[in-house]
């Protein structure tokens, strides 16, 4: 067997409705075997073999989604990118990785190129895999995969040094699917709107794992657009977004209990939930969203329960089959209940280390499985953990985080600044807007503009500044280091009001 494609297929009626496209027309899941069939002979057809990485930075389309199951058939590794990144950025994935194929844009294969073998799917799953697709036989026989095996490897930004690879095996995958499924009580009654991004943990993983495990359906939008996502509500059973989806949805006045009357499940995820957004959702649709704690190298951790008390600003208790505990940050040592210090957890859904770098992985890993997540948590008596804030120095804007010392690095690297502070800002729509503030030595006359400017070409557009500020000095503490809270406490009003 291959345990996460046959998870995946197995469950939905073949007569059932997997994926409504935009046009309306539908795949169904008795579609699958032939179409992913005809996916995995292009893949092979262009030498892809069990094991071989497949890096993937294409548009969201329905293509791109049977583009992952069929590299999860064929036995390779999926390896999905951020559309946003630049050249630059993909240069260090493709090194890194070593794929056998690269699947890129129409319009960016003569940059790609470069890197690696390359074949297109674009915006409107058009290209040149998708012509070897449409004329391969749809006859495949599914390369077997136990839980051990690669499915996914998921680049994860680092505190320091380079992005690392998160090694995500069939094992992983299906766990945490099969838990969710049951958890939030998925059937395949269910529509989901779809509308994240399918190169993260929370589009690809969460919401599409999920609602295949359960032989259900989704709506399958490119993008999230608040007004659209409003008018599908009547059709759907449940949506799943990032902090910023609410907020948006909060400022459509068609927001009312009526509107949103036939969704039985709202869930967040990826970013922190303001209570008060939790709150104000509540008041204005009667529906109570369900906020949950994930990351890349974990899948999903914890949940507020379906039945039960969804409690705003926590993430509810552990998954049944995750354990969750609370150590010193310092000194790694066990905690007291209801002290706050760094979440650990351990479970099938904890990765396998990242790819190549077994440094690292030590590292991140103490004896027994647990895994350092760099979050900073306590559990409550209930059993509710409790997001408290980060060890790592990290920003999370509208979902997608970035790195303060890979942004700093390029700016650094500018000429007339002396030194760079990266910090993120409380932001009424992305929740942290990345601001930097750049230090010139009361010298130079480099311009805000001028930054943006320069940095555009080497940074994905999520991870460059929203604002740039200027100082003579960065404030730093007796120990000479950068005082980053001081800087966010001097300019927390920046994006109010
Ligand atoms: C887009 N832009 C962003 C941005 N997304 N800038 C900062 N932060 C972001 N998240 C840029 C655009 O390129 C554009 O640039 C400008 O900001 C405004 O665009 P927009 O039209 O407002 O953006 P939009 O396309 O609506 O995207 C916003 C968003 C999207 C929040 C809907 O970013 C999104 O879908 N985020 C979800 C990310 C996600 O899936 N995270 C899960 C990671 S997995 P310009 O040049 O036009 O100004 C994970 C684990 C877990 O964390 O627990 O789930
Ligand atoms: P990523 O590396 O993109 O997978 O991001 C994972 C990080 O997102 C976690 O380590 C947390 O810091 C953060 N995160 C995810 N879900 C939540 C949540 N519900 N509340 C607070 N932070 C969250």
């Amino acid at each position: 067997m291959n345990l996460l494609f046959d998870t995946l297929t197995g469950f939905g009626a073949a007569g059932a409705p997997f994926l409504e496209r935009p046009d309306g027309s539908v795949i169904r899941y008795g579609d699958l075997d032939g179409l992913t069939g005809q996916w995995a002979n292009a893949l092979a057809g262009l030498g892809v073999q069990p094991g071989d990485r497949v890096a993937v930075q294409v548009e969201k389309s329905p293509e791109n989604l049977i583009l992952y199951l069929a590299t999860v058939r064929i036995g390779a590794v999926f390896l999905p990118l951020n559309t946003a990144y630049t050249l630059v950025e993909l240069e260090y994935f493709i090194g890194d990785a070593e794929p056998a194929l690269i699947v890129c844009d129409p319009a960016v294969e003569g940059g790609v190129a470069k890197l690696g073998k390359t074949t297109t799917l674009d915006a409107k799953g058009q290209g040149s895999l998708a012509s070897l697709a449409a004329s391969a036989s749809e006859a495949f026989e599914t390369v077997e995969r136990s839980p051990e095996d690669l499915a996914a490897i998921c680049y994860t930004s680092g505190t320091t040094g380079r992005s690392k690879g998160a090694m995500l095996t069939h094992g992983n995958l299906t766990a945490n699917a099969l838990t969710l499924v049951k958890l939030w009580e998925f059937t395949g009654a269910d529509v989901l709107i779809h509308a994240l991004p399918i190169y993260h943990v929370h589009g690809l993983f969460v919401a599409t794992n999920v609602i295949m495990a359960a032989g259900a359906s989704v709506i399958f939008r490119a993008k999230f657009d608040a007004a659209e996502v409003l008018e599908l509500m009547p059709r759907a059973t449940a949506l799943m977004g990032v902090p910023t989806f609410y907020t948006r949805l909060l400022d459509q006045a068609g927001l009312t209990p009526e509107a949103t009357k036939g969704i039985r499940l709202f869930i967040s995820g990826s970013a922190p939930l303001l209570a008060e957004t939790h709150r104000e959702f509540e008041a204005r649709t009667g529906q109570v969203i369900l906020e949950r704690y994930g990351m890349t190298e974990t899948g999903m951790n914890t949940s507020n329960p379906y039945d039960g008390a969804r409690v705003a600003g926590t993430v509810g208790p552990a998954l049944p089959d995750v354990a969750l505990r609370i150590s010193d940050a310092e000194s790694g040592a066990p905690m007291a209940a209801g002290e706050i210090g760094m979440i650990e957890v351990q479970g099938p859904n904890v990765f396998a280390g990242y790819w190549r770098m077994p440094e690292k992985t030590a590292a991140e890993f103490k004896p027994g499985g647990w895994f350092i997540t760099g979050d900073l948590g306590k559990i409550d008596e209930a059993g509710y953990v409790h997001i408290v804030g980060r060890g790592k120095d990290l920003i999370i804007s509208g979902g997608l985080n970035v790195y303060p010392k890979e942004v700093e690095a390029e700016i650094d690297a500018l000429p007339g600044v002396v030194e760079s502070a990266v910090i993120g800002l409380a932001h009424p729509d992305l929740g942290e807007g990345v601001t930097a503030v750049i230090a010139t030595g009361g010298k130079g006359n480099l311009t805000e503009e001028a930054v943006l400017a320069a940095l555009s070409e080497r940074l994905a557009r999520f991870k460059q500044p929203r604002r740039v500020l200027f100082v003579d000095d960065l404030p730093r503490n007796a120990m000479g280091k950068v005082q980053k809270a001081l800087l966010r406490e001097t300019h927390a009003g920046l994006y109010r009001g």
